[in-house]
């Protein structure tokens, strides 16, 4: 029998929708999904493995113009996604007029492998709005099929997804059959928790944050895990803590029921708030947190 296999990379502004597709590809929340710009930070594969395919998205930041270093590393997974693609999905959504960065246009403009733009979040939008963003993109990106979707409630999602199995090449598969992601179980302690973050704290707070998981121990019964909060400066430390602790708690405790969810298991969450003075700046430092800390 014959098999398929390959990449799959979404690409596209921040907030359009990205992750929220790919966790529906995928039927599970590997991605951490906010209505706040640059939720995602990492490139995140996720596996859908079929009997005769083995089809893996990679899910990566909003595309941006970086102001630090953080940001550069996160334009470097980007970059990436577009080195190993197979198959490349350009996600717009309703009422987007460009990409943040013309240098990734010019790149699908002139892709050599099939671009699917995803016209997204047409839930909100109507009929006539939709044909003439439709004609719009068309023109903008003539090597693309156009797919108007709304990720989130789950409508074109089946059809893109057979579409992308059809363009998927010939190959046997790259992970074993039941791999569903790259990314060790601590990575998913730190989005979770720095999911709460993005949900709770306002202005630059989330975007000072990053989440370090130093303990993860599995015992029978429950999974004890112990992440540091991340800061920039001091100020911040006492902003996430909060008054009496009460910010602090309400992450964890959300956190916390949200881990136990993804890994089926009791959990207890201890967290810490540290300051790693301009940790968003600092190659090292991003490097320990899994980012390529290239200065430009
Ligand atoms: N109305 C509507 N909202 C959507 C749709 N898809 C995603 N959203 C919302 O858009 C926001 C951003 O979604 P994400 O999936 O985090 O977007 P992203 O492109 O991964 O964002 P970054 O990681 O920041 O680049 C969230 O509030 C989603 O609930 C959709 O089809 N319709
Ligand atoms: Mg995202």
């Amino acid at each position: 029998m014959s098999h398929k296999a390959g990449f799959v990379n979404i690409i596209g502004n921040p907030n359009v929708g990205k992750s929220t597709l790919m966790n529906a590809f995928v039927g599970e929340k590997l991605s951490i999904i906010t209505s706040k710009a640059q939720t995602t930070r990492h490139r995140i594969l996720g596996i859908v493995n079929g009997e005769d395919f083995q089809m893996i998205l990679s899910d990566t930041p909003g595309i941006i113009k970086p102001a630090y270093q953080l940001q550069e590393s996160m334009m470097d997974f980007v970059k990436s996604a577009f080195e190993d693609a197979d198959v490349l999905i350009y996600m717009v959504e309703i009422g987007e007029k460009e990409l943040k960065d013309e240098s990734f246009f010019h790149k699908i403009i002139n892709s050599e492998i099939p671009v699917l733009l995803l016209l997204n979040k047409i839930d909100k939008s109507n009929q006539e709005q939709l044909e003439e963003q439709v004609q719009l993109w068309q023109e903008k990106v003539p090597n693309a099929e156009i797919f108007p979707v709304s990720a989130l409630q789950g409508f074109n999602v089946p059809q893109v997804f057979n579409r992308i199995v059809e363009l998927l090449p010939d190959s046997p598969p790259f992970y074993p059959k039941d791999t569903l992601t790259d990314k060790p179980e601590r990575f998913f302690v730190n989005e979770i928790v720095r999911e709460k973050i993005l949900l709770h704290y306002k202005k630059e707070i989330p975007y000072s944050v990053e989440i370090d998981t130093e303990e993860f121990f599995e015992e029978e019964e429950i999974i004890r895990m112990r992440s540091i909060i991340m800061v920039e400066r001091e100020t911040q430390k006492g902003i996430i803590i909060g008054h009496k602790g009460a910010a602090l708690k309400r992450v964890g405790v959300e956190a916390r029921k949200d881990l136990e969810k993804f890994f089926g298991k009791q959990v207890h969450l201890e967290l810490y708030v540290k300051v790693n003075k301009n940790w968003r700046s600092d190659s090292k430092q991003l490097r320990r947190f899994g980012y390529s800390g290239d200065k430009k």
